[in-house]
């Protein structure tokens, strides 16, 4: 079960924010509604939420999951493979100190964002994406393993992150589409596909039982039903514009 989340208020300079999406630049006012709503969604699945405050300096440090993972006995603080997002990590650090005893850094050449980290457990998937190298990911085995977890790489060509494109729902169940469907690494799984026209739903996750979903996915909805998870909608399509999913939006611990 998860306790706290923290999460960072999009700024105004979001609307130059790093993106590969086709679907126009974010309207501010609508992201930061659907910024507040996301909060409330994680209220209500039981989460205590620190809200840092806008970093108009950083257009995409909203994406708080990118700069560090956070596991049950440590948190690591990563380097991010866009040039642009380096920095995010200065202000991220005070408040990963309030919640943390253990903190380890990932250094350079070394690159991670944490988007590209999947939990099951105590083992974590890393993929090694165009964020994410290789020396980034054996620094973080080499930190999951000194506090008991354990850590693998899964390569990875079609996506931006891991969980852009695979996500763990407990239970065994896990929603993956495109490459991941088949992935030999996933095999031991419940995989149910998601269809390419709704691949951003793919990043749907699992909160203490519940299951946050972005609005406008009727399929992927049904998936999950189906799979016997409550879930709560989140409007989240001013991030999607920003290639953002809902897992990016929070760091959940
Ligand atoms: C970026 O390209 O870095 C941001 N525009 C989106 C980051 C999304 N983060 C994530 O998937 N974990």
């Amino acid at each position: 079960m998860f306790k706290n989340a923290i999460v960072k208020t999009p700024s105004r300079s979001m609307i130059n924010g790093i993106t590969s999406a086709t679907l126009g630049q974010p309207d501010y006012s609508k992201a930061l509604i659907q910024h507040k709503d996301y909060i409330n969604a994680l209220k209500e699945c039981g989460l205590k939420v620190t809200v840092l405050e806008a970093d108009e300096d950083f257009p995409d440090s909203t994406f708080v999951e990118d700069v560090a993972l956070c596991t049950p006995h440590c948190a690591i603080i990563t380097n991010p493979g866009a040039e642009t997002r380096k920095k995010e990590i200065h202000a991220m650090i005070p408040t990963i100190e309030q919640h943390y005893k253990q903190i380890e850094y990932i250094q350079a050449p070394g690159t991670i964002e944490a988007g590209d980290i999947m939990m099951v457990g105590n083992h974590y998937y890393i993929g090694l994406s165009k964020r994410t190298n290789q020396q980034g990911a054996n620094q973080m085995i080499a930190y999951l393993n000194k506090y008991g977890m354990q850590g693998s790489m899964v390569t990875m060509k079609e996506f931006l992150h891991l969980k852009t494109g695979v996500n763990y729902l407990e239970n065994n169940n896990l929603l993956a589409c495109g490459e991941f469907f088949d992935k030999p690494d996933f095999a031991q799984y419940n995989i149910s596909e998601i269809a390419g026209d709704e691949a951003y739903a793919t990043n749907s996750v699992w909160i203490n039982g519940t299951i946050l979903t972005p609005k406008g996915f009727p399929k992927t909805k049904l998936i999950i039903e189906n799979l016997g998870y409550k879930i709560r909608e989140v409007d989240v399509s001013e991030f999607e514009k920003l290639d953002g999913g809902l897992s990016c939006l929070s760091l959940r611990f």
